[in-house]
């Protein structure tokens, strides 16, 4: 058998080697159709491109929701079940005026959404210049910039999705969706990520902008990054830990953090909530969840039962480590989101009402201030305390930008676990950031500052002396100090008075938008955009080249909403994520 075959072998050599070549060329040229049919049928060229409801999708190149997790959960806690309570009205019953007068002021309020949309036009023009792919606008040099922790995923093009839909911006808001879905989750150079911030931010405004516009294509681009944000949870406590690290997240080494800010490890119930609904997978809410029940578990062992520390170890799950408390910078929107979840919820789950009441008893008692003014102005703040092991809860009179979302929030619990005392003082506080506004040469708050105190909160006479023995003097009566003089664009003034418009329908809050939004606008203003400046004690300004992403998600879109209708994302149909983004409330 053996030597035949040789022998036939050497008989027909040159035939087969014409053969072998007819076959390889064969197979190179059946390979290349394949791949071209390949190419034009399935769109696998690049790998993930993909037609996707109208839209060419980019699938990120890492699937997280296939990630084996390294202490996997038995059993979700599902969304809460059965008809959503029925909660009190958010919005003041609102009536449209058809009389001259009402035509008239609709006629002023149209010019100021006017005049509000082209600040929003401006900056945005810019940005998208410099490139989608940036984080940021820098708004004086005219580049682009990647923020630290923010992947370069182009937060501003994501944060600003719902505000182009808001202002009816719908070409714009078309090209940027398309923009949005081919970003790739896997494509950064960063090893880690801003878990926080990217749940805020991108996560939620990814969903905020498929709740206005039902395009499932951003949906499947958030439930993208929502599996990879879940992968945060996956560790030895399953708390999340600040930094999302991939690359330990895929070999099961996270573990959360010693000492991280409360707000960042506790802010994410609104954004994995509307996932569960969305998809009805219920991993989201199951993580949210074990983070509330750690919440409900601590709120009264605290050296100031009722708030929790500023600072949180989640990776020993002890409580021992701060005794700091603020409703300012770091533990904010931990705060913020208890009546917040409790209505995305549709108030199926008490225990964000208990959590609610709790910690707000605790901040009437302990870090509400009235400041001594010479108008004795009925206004109030909410500082910081530090409790001593010896003397017990110390509050440092301070006010700071972050803190001034506190009258909106004081305002939306009052309204939805019927407290109107708290809608009383939601109004104080509101009242308080605008008087700080108004006192400023800018007409724009500082970052932090600190204030002379009444001794409760009644009424108190002005004392001039120690005004002029303690103070500094070149600052407004009331004023103790401008620790950070800085104005960075921030919202949460403007939000506390777009909430307070919605929820009493005082037209008083609009003029103060509108007085906030001139002074904003005079000093911040570039030839380009808008910036951050170092002081809001000098004019002129000077600007500092920043334009954070939440000027055009946040800042532009409440002072647009407070001039628009109060039917125009209606506080009884949404609820607003930290960063803005309208999420639907469940009916
Ligand atoms: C935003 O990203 C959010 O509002 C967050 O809760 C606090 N910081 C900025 C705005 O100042």
């Amino acid at each position: 058998m053996l030597v035949e075959n040789v022998e036939w072998q050497i008989r027909h050599q040159p035939h087969n080697a014409m053969i072998a070549l007819f076959r390889r060329k064969t197979r190179v040229v059946a390979s290349l159709i394949l791949v071209l049919i390949l190419y034009l049928l399935v769109g696998l060229i690049p790998e993930h491109r993909d037609t996707l409801f109208g839209f060419t999708y980019v699938r990120s190149g890492y699937d997280w929701s296939k990630q084996k997790l390294a202490y996997p959960v038995s059993e979700y806690t599902p969304l809460p079940t059965g008809v959503p309570r029925s909660l009190p009205k958010v919005q003041y019953a609102f009536t449209t005026d058809t009389s001259p007068k009402g035509v008239a002021r609709e006629e002023v309020l149209s010019s100021r959404r006017a005049e509000v949309k082209s600040a929003f036009m401006k900056s945005w023009t810019s940005y998208k210049n410099v490139g989608f792919g940036y984080d940021e606008l820098m708004p004086v040099s005219g580049k682009g910039r990647d923020a630290p922790g923010f992947g370069g995923w182009g937060a501003t093009l994501v944060d600003s999705l719902s505000t182009l839909w808001i202002m009816g911006l719908k070409d714009e808001f078309y090209e940027a969706a398309a923009a949005a879905v081919t970003i790739d989750w896997s494509e950064t150079r960063d090893s880690s990520c801003n878990f926080f911030e990217t749940t805020i931010r991108h996560l939620g405004g990814l969903l905020g902008a498929y709740d206005l516009s039902l395009e499932t294509a951003l949906l499947e681009k958030a439930i993208e990054l929502g599996d990879m944000l879940y992968m945060a949870y996956d560790t030895p406590t399953h708390m999340p830990p600040f930094w999302l690290d991939f690359d330990d997240a895929k070999h099961g080494r996270q573990v959360a953090g010693y000492h991280d800010p409360s707000a960042s490890v506790t802010s994410s119930s609104l954004e994995f909530t509307r996932l569960s609904q969305l998809t009805g997978n219920n991993k989201y809410y199951d993580a949210i969840n074990r983070v509330t029940l750690v919440l409900d578990e601590w709120q009264n062992k605290t050296t100031l039962p009722g708030m929790w520390p500023t600072f949180f170890d989640f990776a020993q799950m002890q409580l021992d480590g701060d005794s700091s408390f603020t409703l300012g910078a770091l533990a904010d929107s931990l705060y913020e989101y208890l009546p917040k979840t409790y209505a995305i919820l549709g108030g199926l789950e008490p225990i964000y009402e208990k959590l609610y009441r709790g910690s707000m008893d605790t901040v009437t008692k302990n870090l509400l201030f009235r400041p001594m003014t010479p108008n004795k102005d009925d206004i109030l703040f909410s500082g910081n305390v530090y409790v001593s092991p010896d003397t017990g809860p110390h509050l440092t009179a301070e006010g700071q930008h972050l803190a001034c979302f506190v009258g909106g929030m004081f305002g939306l619990g009052g309204k939805l676990f019927n407290i109107p005392e708290h809608v009383q003082i939601g109004e104080k506080i509101t009242r308080g950031c605008v008087w700080g506004y108004d006192a400023m040469p800018t007409g724009i708050m500082p970052e932090i500052f600190n204030l002379f105190t009444c001794e409760s909160l009644e009424p108190c006479e002005w004392d001039e002396d120690q005004w002029q023995d303690e103070g500094n003097t070149q600052l407004p009566r009331g004023f103790r100090n401008a620790r950070d003089s800085r104005y960075l664009l921030r919202p949460e003034a403007v939000e506390s008075v777009f909430l307070m418009y919605r929820m009493t329908g005082n037209p008083e809050y609009q003029e103060m938008a509108w007085r906030m939004f001139q002074a904003i606008r005079n000093a911040t203003e570039t030839d380009l955009a808008f910036s951050s400046i170092q002081s809001v004690r000098d004019v002129p300004t000077d600007k500092t080249d920043s334009m954070e992403s939440f000027w055009l998600a946040e800042t532009l879109r409440y002072l647009y909403l407070t001039f628009s209708s109060p039917d125009l994302v209606n506080l009884d149909e949404y609820v607003l994520n930290t960063e803005a983004h309208p999420l639907k409330r469940p009916r």
